[in-house]
């Protein structure tokens, strides 16, 4: 393993860095689709709140822990309803290129903009609840691997919000350099949405970004290539609103821990779609098996002689250097 560590991070040097990060280009509400905002250019008609650099939040105390790297309010706050869908699309670069991470969870927060639509709401005062969160499956694929692939992630919205703005908190934290002190990168992105319905949920518990997270924590501090560890997400639990499922992978709560690593059932159900998606391609099923672990497995898949295979160890040589 230290062989293949260190033979990746030399194929890495060679490739430019500026590509490796990135931000949402899209997201889809119940079918509806908006726009992100690109990083250094005009604000458009979007919900996304627009953020300054595709570069990765660094350090769990950053002011930019809230919404993304100096994230400025949306032009719009667009309808949504207790329980709807959203699909939401991470690209890399300037928003050409499929994200290039695959190591580390993905969470998703929501927290009420108050009497406010959202549009000029300070996210830093805002009390978020945990509404979803995704690790690992069986076999150590990360959900962010289907990310990696060029799949949106799927998020349904709890069944129980109450009506009114909220910012949705979707975060992608990406774990690949995490074992040494700051080498985890936070990349949370908001998207401003006006519930409707009759919910009348109050979630519990809630957390403040920043302030949810340490630098110490044992999911942002942690050397995710250990064998056989259980991942632990940091922000707390999962609260109230969750809806049955949002827990992949879940090592936090006591029904899971010391199940060694394997997912509970709502956590197989959750995370078996991208197992379904790795398995229908074999260009899939070889990125899949090379994230899993920097093992011999993804030595050899960079090795390898398609052409599809050729294009995924680019960016697998990406994915290592930052
Ligand atoms: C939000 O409030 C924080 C703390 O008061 C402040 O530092 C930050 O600049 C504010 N952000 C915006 C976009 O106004
Ligand atoms: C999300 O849903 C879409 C549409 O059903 C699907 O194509 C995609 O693979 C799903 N994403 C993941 C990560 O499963
Ligand atoms: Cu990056």
């Amino acid at each position: 393993m230290k062989f293949s560590v260190a033979a990746l991070s030399a194929l890495a040097a060679l490739v430019p860095h500026v590509a490796g990060h990135g931000f949402v280009t899209k997201v889809l509400i119940d079918g509806k689709e908006y726009d992100g905002n690109k990083p250094e250019s005009s604000a458009i008609d979007s919900p996304v709140r627009m953020i300054s650099t595709i570069d990765p939040v660094k350090g769990a105390d950053n002011p930019s822990m809230t919404c993304g790297q100096d994230a400025q309010a949306a032009k719009l706050t667009v309808p949504a309803n207790p329980g709807s869908n959203l699909q939401i699309t991470w690209m890399s670069g300037s928003g050409d290129t499929t994200w290039v991470h695959n190591t580390g969870p993905i969470m998703n927060y929501m927290a009420s903009c108050g009497s406010d639509d959202c549009s000029t709401f300070n996210g830093s005062d805002a009390k978020f609840f945990k509404i979803e969160q995704s690790g690992q499956d069986s076999d150590g694929v990360w959900a962010q691997a289907a990310i990696f692939q060029g799949q949106p992630f799927n998020l349904t919205l709890p069944k129980n919000l109450s009506p009114g703005g909220y910012i949705l908190r979707h975060e992608i934290i990406a774990l690949q350099n995490a074992q040494s002190a700051g080498g985890v990168e936070f990349y949370p992105s908001c998207i401003q949405l006006l519930v409707g319905g009759s919910g009348s949920g109050v979630p519990s518990p809630t957390v403040s970004f920043p302030g949810a997270y340490s630098d110490t924590d044992a999911g942002i501090l942690v050397n995710v290539y250990n064998p056989g560890q259980v991942y632990q997400f940091p922000g707390g639990p999962l609260s109230n609103l969750a809806s049955p499922g949002a827990d992949s992978s879940d090592s936090t709560s006591p029904a899971a821990s010391g199940s060694s690593g394997s997912s509970s059932s709502a956590a197989s159900a959750a995370t078996s779609s991208v197992a379904v998606a790795a398995a229908s391609s074999p260009a899939a099923s070889a990125a899949t098996s090379s994230v899993a672990a920097p093992s011999a497995s993804a030595t050899k898949t960079c090795k390898a002689k398609t052409g599809s295979q050729k294009r995924m160890f680019k960016r697998h040589a990406r994915v290592a250097s930052h």
